[in-house]
């Protein structure tokens, strides 16, 4: 079940204007630095590192202006890159750089015909609107601008002709921190949620194959969407929003190898990184982990079980 070596875009995205703790738009360097392009290439993939994506807007925007313009620069970088057949890896960044990517995704998906599948791997939801946000923060509130939710005029380019993120087609795994107001929009909207409860009880790997085995069927691109604090602190603590019980390094590890084995990952964002709450570059270092597993990094020759040879319940 070895990818063949597609490929892969590294793009930076150093935004920070979606959150209100600095720090993020040094992720895209401490990524570097920690080996994404280096670690993928060792691989034998074909790597080209885009530097980093610059908005069309003065440097000290502020808001949802400086969100749309970093969103429309990313959506246009990532339907590119995906339109000359690479696989991109955006390296960001705080979250609200995925409404840019999955937009991005969303345009390439609607001129292929394959539905487009988000794994949304976070403690998060970021399923807030303006009108829920406790925040005000753009970085918990992406998924609800791309699935058409009120409140974010002016964000997309030609907002009203769009592809949209169709909510039932996205996939929360790993939450653990969740607004009231998100809350009941994640329900009304059927928003499928694997929370840490559910990972505690049944492991990563029933919820996972199950997804997989959707995407497959479909014949879907899958976006995944790795925020920091999906991961625990102590292993992580290289985020603004840490969250107390996140995944372990081997939960994280072994979805990374059952995304590998799938082969239906179609792009990638690994988000809010701040290397200057990190220690030591320990967050840094293992998401480049955590990157190289997904692109087919393994200790011996034997993949995770191919999905359909794990017994179904
Ligand atoms: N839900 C909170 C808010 O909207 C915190 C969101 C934090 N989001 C991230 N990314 N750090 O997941 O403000
Ligand atoms: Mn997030
Ligand atoms: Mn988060
Ligand atoms: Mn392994």
């Amino acid at each position: 079940t070895m990818q063949p070596a597609a490929s892969i875009a590294v793009i930076g995205a150093p935004i920070e204007v979606g959150t209100s703790e600095p720090g993020a738009l040094m992720g895209p360097a401490a990524l570097r630095t920690a080996g994404l392009v280096r670690s993928l290439a060792d691989l034998g993939h074909a790597v080209s590192d885009l530097g980093d994506v610059v908005p069309d807007c003065p440097r000290e925007a502020r808001g949802l202006p400086a969100v749309a313009a970093w969103t429309r620069a990313l959506s246009a970088r990532v339907a590119a890159s995906l339109g000359a057949g690479a696989l991109p890896v955006v390296a960001g960044g705080d979250h609200s750089l995925s409404l840019g990517t999955v937009d991005g995704a969303l345009r390439h998906c609607a001129r292929t015909g394959r539905p487009l599948f988000v794994l949304w791997l976070d403690a998060h939801a970021d399923f807030n609107t303006p009108a829920t946000s406790p925040s005000g923060n753009l970085h918990g509130m992406p998924l609800a601008a791309l699935c058409g939710e009120p409140g974010f005029d002016g964000l997309f380019a030609d907002e009203a002709s769009r592809p949209r993120l169709d909510p039932t087609r996205l996939y929360l795994v790993g939450l653990r921190s969740i607004d009231a107001g998100e809350r009941a929009l994640v329900t009304a909207r059927r928003v499928a949620v694997t929370d840490m409860r559910d990972i505690d009880e049944f492991g990563v790997v029933a919820p996972l194959r199950r997804i997989l085995e959707r995407v497959g069927a479909a014949g879907g691109h899958l976006h995944v969407s790795l925020d920091v604090d999906f991961l625990d602190p102590g292993i992580a603590p290289g985020v603004g929003t840490t969250v107390p019980g996140g995944a372990t390094f081997r939960e994280a590890h072994l979805i990374m190898e059952m995304l590998h084995d799938s082969g239906l990952v179609g792009s990638l964002d690994v988000v809010e990184l701040n290397p200057f709450l990190d220690e030591r570059g320990r967050s840094a270092r293992v998401l480049v982990e955590l990157v190289a597993s997904l692109f087919g990094r393994r200790i011996l020759d034997r993949p995770t079980p191919v999905i359909e040879a794990v017994p179904r319940d």
